[in-house]
């Protein structure tokens, strides 16, 4: 139900009804090419009706932007065009708050940062979860200055799935999207037109968002959006939730079948969503889950009962059933606390809990009509028969192994470490060691090769080679490991004693060592380009590099992460250049027969047999 909650500092729920942005589909031109502009430009718009309009950037005018939608196969030109103003001030206000006040709105009595207040527009769009060459795929120094733009070529080689493009510029992501730079990506195939799921009207983008609003020094609410994180807390966690532009909307449904597609695009905050009846009774059992990341599942499965899990990023495909429930309402809640570190809920779903930053858990209503409608879509038990399950053991034999740690140093500095296995014969150089010890009780040593976006790349994929990329969390919360260029699935979820290593020095004072397998919930299994890896965890990854060459990135979705410093390059070249390319680290690069390559955890990996 609705929660009277109007005054100053605080907005009606459920009172504005859920927009769904408009489909851009591009238009063949008499040279038989499919062309789109999309202008980036400034707009005005209300986030809730209860609020003067908020200044944001777009695409198109539009937040969020158009839902581009082509299909497999459909090659398309795209000139992404910085139409935004260079002689305005940046759209939004960031600031650094006490610790404690990131429930609030408004700057807690802190001033602006002025490096944000002076940003220019600088831009550049990058496709997420696109198989995109590498020129296209918005490598994050590329931006565009204002009045420039970058004509993108997208050949959509690729199953139907819910891409999104979004801005990705170097140092200031985080500011550009929270401006508004996102918008959503539809493709579609055969495989999917040939289940008609409900589609039309019945198919809904559902975009994810918190975000801050500044008050004015009599606490009313502005409409200005607030980056505000806090003197301990670099990561953005906002009060107010966003669907589609909208703070806490309302959708009108009929007793019917409803397609949902969700993609959490925060900057840093989980949802873990539960829906909730009228008497506030979990209704999961509603929703069932037939796509991820990349594509359609094999079958589709349940969600779990604790909630579905959305790191930013990560995209669910639902079938939502409100036959038999004529006139009842639902509310999507969240229950995940920030920052995420994969705890269960502390209260029960649909409570507020402002200690875990989730003062309003409410993320919108669905309400619906009482009039019976015609429904016959029957959900197959066989989704996608073209998706196939990856295991480890049927991989390529001479498939690579890849280790990188998760880790933040006591400074707060959070890294991506590329580690390289220590060798007998290696040179001790006084550095920092990781010491990992694996299921069958083998230790490995391991140094740092690369802990920096600038630091000199180190991963040369063989072009068509599977890898498999294993990720180790040695830090306290949860992150979204985001690789470009290819759809992944996620091997295992392996659980690690972490307590042997010392952020203090980088290194371990104990191995740090297997102490299980952990689980992949069933609706992990799909074709990931996104996965969440918890703290104390080792996830393994699988993906074949191919489609595309060059240099593409992987990174930490949680975009304050990303800015600093979780982000770093890797290349993908034919083997044949690679064997060419007379320079160190080749032979950690080449795929060798039947032997796993050095540089790796494969030790950890191959005990597992
Ligand atoms: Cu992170």
């Amino acid at each position: 139900m609705t929660e009277e909650t109007t005054g100053l500092t605080s907005l009606t729920k459920f009172k504005d009804c859920l927009r769904v942005p408009p489909i851009l589909r591009p238009q063949m031109t008499a040279d038989q090419q499919y062309i789109l502009r999309i202008h980036m430009r400034p707009a005005r718009i209300q986030l809730h009706s209860e609020l003067p309009p908020s200044e944001v950037w777009t695409y198109e005018g539009l937040l969020p932007g158009p839902t581009i939608e082509v299909s497999r196969g459909q090659r398309v030109q795209i000139e992404w065009i910085n139409a935004l103003p260079e002689d305005q001030p940046y759209p939004i206000t960031a600031v650094t708050a006490p610790n404690g006040s990131q429930n609030q709105p408004g700057r807690s009595g802190r001033p602006a940062n002025q490096i944000v207040a002076a940003l220019q527009p600088w831009t550049v769009v990058h496709l997420h979860g696109g198989r995109t060459m590498a020129n296209s795929d918005g490598w994050t120094e590329n931006g565009s200055l204002s009045g420039q733009s970058t004509t993108c070529d997208y050949t959509n080689d690729q199953q139907a799935a819910l891409l999104w493009y979004h801005d990705h510029a170097m140092g200031i992501t985080r500011f550009n999207v929270y401006a508004g730079l996102a918008g959503l990506y539809l493709i579609r195939d055969a495989e999917e037109a040939a289940l008609h799921l409900p589609g039309g009207p019945y198919e809904i983008p559902l975009l994810l968002q918190d975000r801050n609003l500044d008050t004015t020094p009599g606490g009313s609410l502005t409409g200005r959006l607030l980056h505000k994180i806090e003197d301990d807390t670099m990561e953005f966690f906002g009060p107010f939730t966003l669907v589609n532009g909208t703070i806490w909307p309302y959708l009108p449904v009929g007793p019917r079948q409803y397609r949902l597609r969700l993609l959490n695009g925060s900057n840093s905050r989980f949802f873990r969503l539960v829906l909730l009846d009228e008497q506030g009774k979990v209704a999961l059992d509603k929703i069932t889950q037939i796509g991820t990341d990349g594509g359609l599942l094999g079958q589709p499965v349940a969600v779990p009962q604790s909630g579905l899990i959305l790191a930013p990023a990560e995209r669910a495909d639902l079938i939502v059933d409100f036959r038999a429930l004529q006139g009842q309402r639902f509310t999507l809640v969240n229950n995940a606390g920030a920052p995420f570190d994969n705890s269960p809920a502390a209260l029960p779903p649909g409570m507020p809990d402002p200690e875990n930053r989730l003062p309003h858990p409410e993320v919108m209503e669905f309400r619906v009509s009482s009039q019976p409608v015609e429904d016959p879509f029957v959900l197959p038990e066989t989704l996608s028969s073209s998706y196939h399950r990856l295991e480890h053991d049927r991989l390529p034999a001479d498939h690579q192994h890849r280790l990188v740690a998760l880790v933040e140093y006591p400074d707060g500095m959070l890294t991506l470490r590329e580690l390289a296995e220590v060798l007998e014969g290696d040179a001790a150089l006084g550095e920092a060691l990781i010491a990992i010890t694996g299921e069958h009780g083998k230790t490995v040593h391991y140094r740092t090769i690369a802990k920096q976006f600038e630091d000199t790349v180190n991963w040369f994929v063989a072009y068509g080679s599977t890898e498999v990329w294993n990720i180790v969390n040695l830090t306290e919360d949860t992150h979204p490991f985001h690789v470009h260029l290819v759809q992944f699935q996620a091997l295992s979820r392996d659980l690690y004693n972490t307590d042997g290593f010392n952020p203090e020095t980088g290194g371990t004072t104990a191995p740090v060592f297997f102490q299980g397998h952990g689980t992949l919930d069933a609706n992990e299994m799909g074709w990931k380009d996104t996965v969440r890896v918890n703290p104390g965890e080792l996830v393994s990854i699988a993906a074949t590099f191919d489609g595309f060459t060059g240099r593409f990135m992987y990174h930490c979705h949680l975009l304050e992460h990303e800015d600093h410093d979780m982000m770093r390059p890797f290349v993908v070249m034919p083997a044949t250049a690679l064997a060419a390319m007379d320079m160190p680290g080749m032979s950690m690069s080449m795929p060798t027969s039947g032997e796993h390559n050095r540089g790796s955890p494969v030790q950890l990996n191959r005990d597992r047999r």
